[in-house]
């Protein structure tokens, strides 16, 4: 990828809307542009930074065609998104416009910029580092404000100030090891029980950001919860309930649902991805058995499993195998048809099951009349989540790859406490401290490597 030239993409979806956008960055941004964008009486070069004026916009090849009037910004660097040179054309939305723009502008001597490439340069040039530009990404897919939220703190640099604040740490402290190991003589040897405190003191930070990753994903990502037990139970009923519309078929047939039906719904400011699965049964057709292979997989993946039984009915061979199933899962058991006479003794019956639930809720979802204990439900879901650790001061470490730097981090501070321990000289110690500021450097984009860069900006999508 060459990184010194001018790119050009559109930076809107496709398809009708109010104004679509065109961005484009590099040294010869505003000499390109300025051959089709015209604003009254002047030329694009002579109009101020960071201004809006209103322009026409001229064919590239016929300069009497005019193809759109556009609100056109000239952003010079290095105070733009990129750092570089920005041009971004607000021209009419719905797909020709912008197309036909794009096009005299990529004939005009621009290139059509890769994925994520304007973000991989605000990298390169120091205006985001690379937890910044992971959380731009985490910021256009956020289906929660929790993940929003979170993903904007990101944005402003909260991780990497939060980073270097640790890194700084392990390097005051390398400093100090390693001149006292280079000069014995003129440099007081650091007592071993200060280091120890210093490294102790510095593997808890670690601690709490790399317990935090799980929380973050779930801002992120939202918690997949499944829908699970024996068939008619009313575990769609319960979909229903908690969507408010019909969403899934729900009839008296064991074995309605074939195939698991996945929705989004948001609770206390995170996303359920909610997944209503076949009711798992032993004697099944050739379908129903495809499906409840599904309803297995669907419970291996899920941070949550809401486990339904009926409680106007005993407890079954089937229901005993699907808990056992879900048993090592952070389970809601959920007792489900209590407007019927009930049979089983609820105390009784996670004990029946042989689980151990974070909470047991009482629910009724009949068809065509109120639902009861949904509330209760959603209250004990957002609890779990939420109130139990989501902090929105803080902020919390969104993907594997910052997971894994952190605790890359951290071994390497385990190892000098080892060290330390066993009397290893401070010269060796600094090789262990040296380790550490490398894999906190990853995940700001200052040590990292080149594929880790490349992996990180392919996900984006092209004109971010
Ligand atoms: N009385 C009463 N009936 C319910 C309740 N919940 C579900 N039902 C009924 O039970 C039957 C089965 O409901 P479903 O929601 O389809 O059950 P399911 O667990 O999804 O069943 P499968 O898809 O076959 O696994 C339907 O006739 C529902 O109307 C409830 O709380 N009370
Ligand atoms: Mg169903």
């Amino acid at each position: 990828m060459k990184l010194n030239d001018t790119i050009a993409a559109i930076a809107t979806p496709r398809g009708a809307g109010g104004i679509a956008i065109i961005r484009m960055s590099g040294s010869d941004a505003v000499e390109i542009a300025a051959r089709m964008v015209k604003p009254g009486g002047r030329e694009l070069s002579d109009l101020e930074s960071h201004k809006l004026t209103l322009c026409r916009v001229y064919d590239s090849k016929n300069p009497d065609y005019m193809l759109d009037r556009a609100l056109v910004a000239v952003m010079y660097a290095p105070k733009s998104y990129t750092g570089e040179n920005v041009v971004e054309i607000n021209c009419h939305g719905g797909f020709l416009a912008a197309e036909k723009i794009l096009g005299g502008i990529l004939e005009s001597g621009a290139r059509m910029a890769e994925a994520g490439e304007f973000t991989r340069r605000a990298f390169i040039n120091g205006k985001t580092d690379l937890s910044g530009a992971e959380a731009v990404l985490d910021l256009m897919n956020a289906s929660s404000e929790a993940g929003l939220h979170n993903a904007a703190l990101s944005l402003t640099g909260e991780l990497a100030r939060k980073i270097a604040e640790i890194r700084d740490g392990v390097l005051s402290l390398a400093a100090h090891v390693s001149a006292a190991a280079d000069y014995p003589e003129e440099v007081e040897q650091p007592e071993a029980e200060e280091v120890e405190a210093k490294l102790s003191a510095l593997r808890a930070e670690l601690g709490r950001l790399a317990e935090g990753f799980n929380t973050g994903r779930i801002m992120r990502d939202g918690v997949r919860t499944a829908i699970v037990g024996k068939p008619n139970v009313g575990k769609s009923s319960i979909l229903n309930a908690l969507l408010r519309f019909e969403r899934a078929i729900v009839t008296d047939v064991p074995g309605t649902t074939r195939d698991t039906i996945e929705e989004v719904i948001c609770v206390g400011g995170i996303a359920l991805r909610l997944i209503d699965t076949a009711g798992i049964r032993s004697a099944a057709d050739e379908v129903e058995r495809i499906g409840i292979e599904r309803s297995e997989s669907n419970i291996k993946l899920a941070d949550l499993v809401l486990l339904v039984t009926d409680s106007s009915e005993k407890l079954s061979e089937d229901d005993m195998r699907i808990a056992a199933a879900v048993r090592d899962k952070k389970v809601i058991l959920i007792l489900n048809k209590t407007d019927k006479e009930t049979v089983t003794e609820f105390e009784r019956t996670a004990e029946e099951l042989n689980i151990s639930p974070a909470a047991v809720v009482k629910t009724s979802a009949p068809k065509g009349g109120e639902p009861e204990g949904i509330d209760a439900l959603e209250k004990v879901i957002s609890d779990m989540f939420v109130c139990g650790g989501v902090k929105y001061d803080e902020v919390y470490l969104t993907n594997e790859r910052q997971r894994d730097s952190v605790l890359k981090a951290d071994t390497a501070l385990e190892r000098a406490e080892d060290g330390l321990k066993t009397g290893m000289p401070y010269d060796l110690l600094f090789v262990d401290l040296e380790d550490a500021m490398y894999a906190l450097g990853e995940i700001t984009g200052e040590t990292v490597q080149e594929e880790i860069v490349d992996s990180v900006f392919e996900r984006f999508c092209v004109g971010k």
